[in-house]
């Protein structure tokens, strides 16, 4: 088609395996926000130990290694943050499969086609492309669902918007094992990973396509994803789950997705974890051993803010609506705060709950100069990061309930 361009149909090397690029989770390019080559999750030579259940009610210290010894340097966040990664799949997602064998694809200036094999299975799918003013290339913020997401402010700042329906990639409305969408194509309608993983899934997908492209509409290397209420839940998990994406801005994600898990299950009025769980299937299988039992869990979200750090984190919330547990998730975003500030990069988390409009996924006039300098700052490479941090006074949560650890000072 004019104006495609076609991906070479060549497997997809396991990540930690491509020579292509070098490892920029904590190099310079990586702290400092740039956008910039990365493995879809790195640490994939790093030994992750036996993990044990969590034991406390309040949040496990992100900075303890499943062996009991403590991080001391910048530089091990690779190998915990491998830790976090498998705990989560483990205990609060389901498992994200390694890179499939074949992804194919097209992009063009108005669409994205993917074509995925993997064990013998395919599957296919497609997102559409909506470029900003300007000759680009450009960067892109794919954008879960049709609501929520402040698509104007986006392509202001300079990013193409991909919009993206999760569901052909997992359907809501099944049981659990009767999972539906291309994810369950290939990995089967009863596989233990919830619907997060399964959208986060796609978007990595997606991204395979746009870098294999020669990078004349979209940038190689410069993705953000933003989503509302359960599109922010979902992507909250799609950019905790590949770092390429070097932005992740999660609306109103409530429940299963940034507000921390043991923090919902008391906090008045916020969906129960029975509902999160329930509701449905967003979060793996696994996850209904701990519907009861938060404190067993041994990790909690505030970890899974560390496995986005030390790349772009945009968190906006509402406090009006009990339902969305804001408070919970301003202690996952202090506690996740903690993590980029050992990591020397404070700033590049951002966290807005101090808002006027109660309105569930309203476009908010609060966000729009965040978003702006964090898409400036991380896909484009331009300005500062934001570095906000506004709670709502009614939904704040205080840190020292939270925590016994302190944050160390990391070489
Ligand atoms: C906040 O996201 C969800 C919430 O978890 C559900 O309980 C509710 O039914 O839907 C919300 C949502 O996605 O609203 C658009």
């Amino acid at each position: 088609a004019v104006g495609a361009q076609a991906v070479p149909a060549e497997a997809v090397a396991p990540a930690g395996v491509t020579s292509l690029s070098a490892d920029t989770s904590l190099s310079a390019a990586g702290v400092t926000g740039q956008a910039g080559t990365a493995d879809e999750f790195d640490g994939a030579d790093c030994v992750v130990g036996p993990g044990a259940p969590g034991t406390d009610a309040r949040l496990p210290d992100p900075f303890t290694r499943n062996d009991g010894t403590r991080i001391t340097a910048k530089a091990d966040w690779e190998c915990r943050r491998a830790e976090i990664k498998k705990h989560a799949e483990d205990t609060i997602y389901g498992a994200k499969p390694a890179a499939p064998q074949s992804v194919t694809g097209t992009v063009s200036r108005t669409g994205i086609t993917v074509n995925v094999s993997d064990q013998g299975r395919s599957t296919s799918f497609s997102a559409s492309v909506d470029l900003p003013s300007g000759s680009g290339p450009f960067p892109a913020v794919v954008v879960l669902g049709g609501f929520g997401a402040d698509t104007a402010t986006i392509k202001n700042s300079g990013a193409a918007v991909i919009s993206f329906d999760p569901y052909v990639a997992g359907a809501e409305g099944t049981g659990r094992s009767t999972k539906r969408g291309a994810f369950y194509d290939l990995y089967g309608s009863s596989s233990s990973t919830g619907l997060l993983v399964a959208w986060g899934w796609g978007v990595s997908r997606i991204i395979d396509v746009i870098e294999r492209s020669d990078g004349s509409i979209l940038r190689t290397d410069s993705f953000g994803v933003t989503g509302c209420s359960r599109f922010g839940k979902g992507a909250f998990v799609t950019g905790a789950f590949d770092q390429r994406i070097d932005l992740t801005m999660p609306v109103e994600s409530g429940t299963a997705g940034a507000p921390i898990l043991r923090g919902v299950a008391t906090e008045s009025g916020a969906q129960p974890l029975s509902s999160g769980y329930g509701e449905q299937p967003w979060l793996g299988d696994a996850f209904g051993s701990h519907v009861n039992n938060p404190a067993g869990l041994p990790v909690d979200t505030h970890s899974v803010i560390g496995m986005i750090a030390p790349r772009g984190l945009f968190l906006m919330e509402n406090p009006s609506v009990d339902w969305l547990g804001a408070r919970s998730g301003s202690v996952a975003a202090l506690a996740g705060r903690e993590i980029y500030t050992a990591l020397g990069v404070t700033s590049n988390i951002s966290y807005v709950s101090d808002v006027a409009d109660g309105t569930h996924c309203a476009n908010r006039a609060e966000w729009r100069a965040p978003m702006q300098a964090s898409i400036q700052k991380f896909l484009l490479g331009t300005g500062n990061a934001p570095g906000v941090f506004r709670v709502a006074p009614s939904k704040s949560g205080n840190l020292a309930d939270w925590r016994t650890w302190t944050t160390p000072q990391l070489s």
